[in-house]
């Protein structure tokens, strides 16, 4: 049994190595200069008085990368209706001509001492021409509304389509009762521990970025488009990452202005962001208007879905797409239920606020919030137990194609239903309400059974290599990079396991000077059940190399031996040699390079939440949670207790407290957490982690992903049950965030209204 995680004891006595612990002999230090505005034609910008401050190196702007840079990449180009194309107006590393968000890095002052060039950065005269902004999403598609780019029309790069238009048309045409409902999924910053930061060198014609970073290969493929240059000139540098949640996946402007500049003045260059650039310049996340609506018979059977969606993108596509955060979500379309007919438009808007990108389950915590919160709505319009109507329209035969795309593989989507009922004591709800009542509280029940599609990757293949060290050490390279999910535990089970020798002796490296494999990085929940399925693989090629040898050392026949328990053994003898034993007398022998790919399989789950409203003070607590996830096989429970928990904790942040705020002309006014509030330690009571594991063929494992369920499932939870319990007050609808005030003036209204 573990005591805990093989990283923990590192990371606990301070041993870990973030990004500002990096320092290279003779670097230099950056600021940016950020736009303090939304939207402006640049008019000018004065270096001069910058550039005569003690210490100043250096002062670059648009102008100076112009020709030497190219724009950000944007992946994954998609078609949309009608066959069109996405619109990519593209990104240049430091603003040109114009800024686009407040935030937007408009010069990057490199000086001796980083107090000198903040001090400078400050010095840095830009004169503006101020345009109008759009914020909204819904304000940048009305006509006439300001361009973000001339190069797109109507601020819409993508109007995309997916399912069965006509057939979702001729079901609703038929449903005894139709329900519709809009929400609204706010807009939230991934606040990951360590702010951004980068150490920037150019040594001997090779870019080296030390940076956090959630996998090296698509850093390097990222960079390679920006800098010009094949991604073997660029290695990413990378130890701890203070936590990852998709807004470290790519490359930001930042990176490459100082490889930039390090390359200029032939001297590294760190940059440590601070926490209010986090707030301004990070990726940021969902911003989604949702519009469904569902077609029912009387029964309750659901006969058709339909979904229209506005997202808002911000000022540029981020490197991984829009596909990521956005269209992407509609292939899980109709969740966990049969569905004859289903279709989603997805409209996706440019804006003057700060760049979309995945953030813990990119996109599907959006799917399945417009989605459970629906159906939770249609139970209560037709006087339905919101479980009795999930259950009535599950999916119970495997494999089954959604219209939207995927075929989900396996599940028991009844049996985790039925046990999360049991363990959150579903029929004794009202007696708790009651108890709650008699106590002044508002309570309320949420459920949702979600499904999400984990495991997608970019890159065709994730390689891994096994190197044995002359300790007799074995080092995992795998591309996928740790950021907090415990791989280099649960890697290094999964390689103990087939090797049998002590976990303890593995170690892991996703990144370095000297890496170069290729593959996908983290994110998708798809660590373990891709890449750990390819070492799972790669681990027994290596023993069956290794009988080669094994028959060599032990003088006998390879098909006379076996492998047990670490140990090749001549069958029935006592003549044997350890694995370990064999890599130190064959250096090199035993080493192993592997590759493979598997992509998307289901995890799903049902969550079931009770809060309690205090209605004079509007403050929400939430005071029971059942997580009953299928995560297919698993590989480390007290981790994925852990990553569930975790999950849940950045749900709850989003319904109860975070929400990215800007006011009408594009300033942001929730820049630091003061205004932006973090979930904190206990918000989430009574938790109770239930597993239902249901193996899938997909991959070797048999696992499915467990990183993102957590957020997946609890948002709509939580909401369901916070609109549950307003809903007895009078109160008809209710957006996130549920904040006491936000909370309390609900109440107040419906009070009014009623009195
Ligand atoms: N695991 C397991 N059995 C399973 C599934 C997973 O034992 N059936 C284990 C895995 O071996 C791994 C962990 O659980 O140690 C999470 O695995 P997986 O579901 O494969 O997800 P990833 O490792 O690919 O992590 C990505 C996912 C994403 S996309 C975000 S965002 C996220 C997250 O995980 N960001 C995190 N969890 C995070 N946790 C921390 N601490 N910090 C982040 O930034």
């Amino acid at each position: 049994m573990l005591k805990g995680r093989l990283e923990d004891d590192r990371m606990l006595t301070g041993r870990g190595k973030y990004v500002s612990d990096w320092n290279l002999p003779g670097q230099a230090y950056g600021h940016f200069v950020r736009s303090d505005r939304a939207h402006a034609d640049i008019l000018s910008i004065s270096k001069e008085e910058a550039l005569k401050h003690p210490g100043v190196l250096a002062v670059f702007t648009g102008e100076d990368i112009k020709d030497q840079l190219k724009s950000l990449p944007c992946a994954l180009p998609v078609k949309g209706r009608g066959g069109m194309e996405l619109i990519n107006p593209g990104r240049p590393a430091l603003a040109q001509g114009r800024v686009r968000f407040t935030g937007d890095a408009v010069a990057l002052v490199v000086a001796e001492s980083a107090a000198a060039a903040q001090d400078a950065a400050e010095m840095v005269v830009i004169d503006y021409a101020d345009r109008p902004a759009v914020v909204t999403a819904k304000q940048a598609v009305e006509a006439g509304a300001p361009l973000v780019h001339d190069s797109v029309p109507g601020n819409m790069v993508m109007d995309y389509e997916s399912g069965d238009d006509a057939g979702s048309k001729a079901a609703f045409a038929k449903a005894a009762r139709t329900v519709e409902l809009e929400v609204d999924i706010s807009r939230v910053v991934g606040n990951p521990m360590e702010p951004r930061a980068c150490l920037a060198a150019f040594v001997s014609d090779q870019y080296h970025l030390y940076t956090c970073t959630q996998g090296a290969a698509i850093m390097r493929n990222q960079l390679s488009a920006v800098l010009g240059v094949p991604p073997e000139k660029i290695r990413v540098i990378a130890e701890e990452v203070g936590g990852g949640f998709g807004v470290r996946f790519n490359i930001y402007p930042e990176y490459a202005a100082a490889l930039f500049a390090a390359k200029e003045l032939g001297r590294p260059v760190k940059w440590t962001g601070t926490r209010s650039e986090v707030f301004l310049a990070d990726e940021q996340a969902r911003d989604v208007r949702a519009k469904g609506a569902l077609a029912l018979d009387s029964q309750g059977k659901i006969l058709g879905m339909r979904f229209d969606m506005l997202a808002n993108l911000g000022a540029y596509l981020a490197p991984t797409g829009p596909f990521i955060n956005t269209v992407g979500i509609v292939n899980c379309l109709s969740g966990v239920y049969d569905v004859p007919a289903t279709y989603a438009r997805i409209r996706l808007a440019l804006t003057n606020t700060a760049p979309m990108a995945a953030y813990r389950g990119a996109g599907r915590p959006v799917m399945s919030y417009a989605l459970e919160r629906l159906v939770d709505h249609a139970a209560h319009e037709l006087g339905m137990d919101p479980a009795e109507l999930r259950r009535r329209n599950f999916i119970t035969r495997f494999p089954y194609k959604i219209a939207a795309g995927f075929e989900y593989d396996s599940g028991d989507f009844a049996g985790v239903l039925d046990k999360a009922l049991k363990a959150a004591d579903w029929n004794g709800f009202e007696k708790r309400r009651k108890e709650a009542a008699q106590r002044g509280r508002l309570r309320g029940r949420g459920i949702s059974t979600y499904i999400e599609a984990t495991g997608a990757g970019f890159a065709p293949q994730d390689q891994i290599e096994m190197k044995w060290g002359a300790d007799a050490a074995l080092t995992l390279y795998a591309p996928t990079h740790n950021h907090g999910q415990g791989h280099e535990t649960t890697f290094a089970q999964i390689v103990s396991g087939q090797l049998g020798i002590p976990m303890e002796s593995i170690r892991l490296r996703t990144a370095g000077p000297d890496f170069y494999l290729l593959g996908n990085a983290t994110g998708g929940s798809r660590s373990l059940l891709a890449v750990g399925g390819v070492i799972l693989l790669g681990a027994q090629e290596l023993v069956k190399k290794g009988l080669a040898l094994a028959a060599e050392a032990l003088e006998a026949a390879q098909a006379d031996i076996e492998f047990v328990k670490g140990e090749y053994r001549i069958k029935g003898t006592d003549r044997k040699i350890s694995i370990v034993e064999l890599a130190r007398k064959n250096p090199g022998g035993l080493d192993l390079a592997y590759a493979n790919k598997f992509g998307s399989c289901f995890p799903n789950g049902c969550h079931i939440a009770e809060v309690e409203i205090t209605p004079e003070t509007g403050e929400a607590q939430i005071v029971s949670y059942i997580a009953c996830d299928d995560a297919g096989n698993i590989i480390n429970h007290q981790i994925v207790e852990g990553q569930v928990q975790g999950g849940l904790a950045q749900g709850a942040g989003q319904v109860f407290s975070e929400a990215v705020v800007y006011d009408e002309s594009g300033q942001l006014l929730t820049g630091s957490f003061m205004d932006y509030a973090m979930p904190r330690p206990g918000e989430v009571a009574g938790l109770r982690i239930l597993e239902h594991p249901v193996p899938t063929k997909l991959n070797p494992l048999g696992a499915k992903g467990v990183g993102e369920a957590g957020v997946t499932g609890s948002m709509p939870a939580l909401m369901n049950a916070v609109v549950d319990a307003l809903r007895q007050a009078g109160v008809k609808h209710f957006e996130m965030p549920a904040t006491p005030r936000r909370l309390w003036e609900a109440l107040q209204a419906a009070h009014r209204r009623a009195a």
